[in-house]
């Protein structure tokens, strides 16, 4: 019989050599198969004289049990390499730093606002809110508005089905609510969303407004100027500001005024004004021989534009983050 010993020193170093599951088992069959190594011994086993059988024949069969044993071992160290790798592939790493929310930021308008708020409260005056849907009586009746004034028809004013409420077209309403509540002095501006029917380069149909009023025993024109002066020169931070005002006209201040402001060579007009009108006064009961005061409205969004330098009303409402970053 040929060295038993040297097939099986063979057939392990074989195996031990191997990584690939399909690779041993074509190993094994050249060792255990049908017509195998171990196959082709076992028939010298039979021409054996039988006094020499049962040696050679335990010698043989520890033989196969060695071959067998190996072969099972590096099938397991196969499957264990292989779930090894998979885990390794499909591993997470918890301990790797996370991506970070990034910081979010004031839309450049609510900044204006803020800013807005912070001055004027300096100045003495409260700031009030009050609801975008509103009646008709507090929009337009309260504020000496005619009944057929062109400002109330559906081209310019959104009204809701059924026609009794509208969408506020200033935030004056804010101050005729304040009124019916509170007894003068009062002193205070209304910052919010206004709605008008209008849509283009220069106009949307929600844009923002801060109105503001003061009404006391002795509040004049000089303490309108004084107030919107000073309130412009803080917020464009330019004590060399000009502020103009220009006879205008409206239903609820007499006499009323546009108000102007130096931009370079220019004048750009950025709001409103005037002495609150008797009949508005005396909506809210107070008493108008005895009390008297001014009321004014601004554009926000047009102040947003000349502080940072926007050329385009829309990129506030479109939502760009390049946009909006650059304010941050
Ligand atoms: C403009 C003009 C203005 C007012 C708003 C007002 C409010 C009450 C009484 C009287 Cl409760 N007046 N508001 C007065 C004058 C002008 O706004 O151009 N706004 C952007």
């Amino acid at each position: 019989m040929q060295d038993v010993d040297a097939i099986v020193q063979e057939a392990l170093a074989l195996f031990a050599g191997i990584a690939d599951a399909d690779e041993l088992e074509r190993a094994k069959a050249r060792y255990l198969g049908k017509s195998g190594v171990l196959a082709e011994l076992n028939k010298g086993l039979g021409r054996l004289p039988p006094a020499e059988r049962p040696v050679t024949g335990s010698r043989f069969n520890a033989a196969k049990d060695r071959i067998e044993t190996a072969l099972a071992e590096q099938r397991e160290r196969i499957q264990a390499r292989k779930l090894e790798a998979r885990l390794a592939e499909e591993a997470l790493d918890v301990t790797l730093p996370g991506r970070g929310l990034g910081v979010g930021g004031l839309h450049p308008v609510t900044r204006t606002m803020q800013r807005i708020e912070t001055l004027f409260r300096s100045l003495g005056f409260e700031v009030a809110h009050g609801p975008e849907i509103e009646t008709d009586y507090y929009n337009f009746t309260a504020l000496n508005q005619p009944e057929n004034h062109p400002a109330r028809s559906m081209h310019d004013t959104f009204y809701l089905a059924g026609g009794k409420h509208l969408l506020r077209t200033h935030t004056s309403p804010i101050q005729i609510h304040y009124m019916e509540t509170h007894r003068p002095p009062v002193k205070l501006i209304a910052p919010g969303r206004v709605y008008r029917v209008d849509s283009d380069a220069t106009h949307s149909p929600m844009f923002h407004q801060v109105e503001g009023l003061w009404i006391d025993e002795r509040v004049t024109f000089a303490n309108l100027k004084g107030v919107l002066i000073d309130f412009l020169r803080h917020f464009f931070e330019r004590e060399d500001l000009e502020v103009r005002f220009r006879p205008s006209f409206f239903p609820f201040t007499e006499p009323s005024a546009e108000i102007d402001m130096s931009f370079g060579d220019a004048w750009l007009e950025i709001g409103g004004a005037g002495m609150v009108h008797p009949n508005v006064l005396r909506n809210v009961n107070v008493d108008s021989e005895r009390y008297q005061g001014f009321a004014f409205g601004l554009g926000p969004d047009r102040l947003t534009m000349l502080r940072y330098g926007v050329n385009d009303l829309r990129l506030f409402f479109e939502n760009d983050l390049r946009f909006l970053k650059q304010f941050n």
